[in-house]
């Protein structure tokens, strides 16, 4: 028989009513996949049909834990990323963004499906950021820069506004924005974050961005 999938969402006030209710539902349906979720007041139980499975089983799942959420790095097709990308210290940015470039490759993201815009300086990421996200043509927006301690506290103000803003750029559009700024005490360090003896943070940032763009696709 063709398999097919059907989902149902049942809210219930007690898990106790949960199975009494599935009773009558999984007898219609083929290989079937169930999660109960408790909360304390109600019950959030989906059950998603796709194939051969007996009833007993079914119920049997249900009992066995909540219903668990994981993006996928391999399931990727179709995920769209925008990386923002400054161009202040561009010789570690440069570098953090051909290491998300290669990851994306490695993962199997398509060119298409990326788009990079260069700003000024990191303190600039944020405001882009958001307005990527707002267009809601991207799944997940990497966000690349590096700041690098001086002689003043301007570095304070640039570092602490990139990572709130792109905090709040996530927040406010809904779209995971990943935090890829460098923000380190001298040069050394930053370039050994950018490809170095400490790996490449734009590389571990399009990761994140790829879990994230499943995990959120995912919640509807
Ligand atoms: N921008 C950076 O991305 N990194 C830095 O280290 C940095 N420092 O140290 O000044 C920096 N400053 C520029 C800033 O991001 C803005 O472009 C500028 O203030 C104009 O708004």
């Amino acid at each position: 028989m063709a398999s097919f999938t059907a989902a149902f969402k049942l809210s219930l006030v007690h898990p106790s009513l949960a199975s009494s209710s599935l009773q009558h539902l999984l007898p219609s349906l083929n290989k079937s996949v169930l999660s109960l979720s408790p909360t304390p007041s109600f019950s959030s139980i989906s059950l998603a049909s796709t194939g051969n499975h007996r009833c007993g089983s079914l119920v049997a799942s249900a009992a066995a834990g909540p219903k668990r959420l994981l993006g996928s790095l391999t399931n990727t097709q179709g995920l769209k990323f925008a990386v923002v990308v400054a161009r202040f210290n561009e010789i570690v940015t440069s570098l953090l963004l051909e290491g998300a470039l290669e990851t994306f490759r490695r993962y199997s993201i398509k060119e298409e499906d990326i788009t990079v815009v260069s700003v000024p300086g990191s303190f600039e990421i944020p405001v882009v950021a958001q307005k990527l996200g707002k267009t809601g043509a991207y799944d997940a927006i990497i966000c690349i820069g590096a700041v690098i301690r001086g002689d003043t506290t301007h570095y304070d103000a640039v570092a602490n506004s990139a990572a709130s803003g792109v905090l709040s750029a996530g927040l406010s559009s809904g779209v995971p924005c990943i935090f890829g700024v460098l923000t380190c005490d001298d040069m050394d360090q930053a370039l050994n974050r950018a490809g170095g003896k400490s790996g490449n943070k734009g590389a571990e940032a399009a990761i994140t961005a790829i879990e994230m763009a499943s995990l959120c696709k995912s919640i509807v």
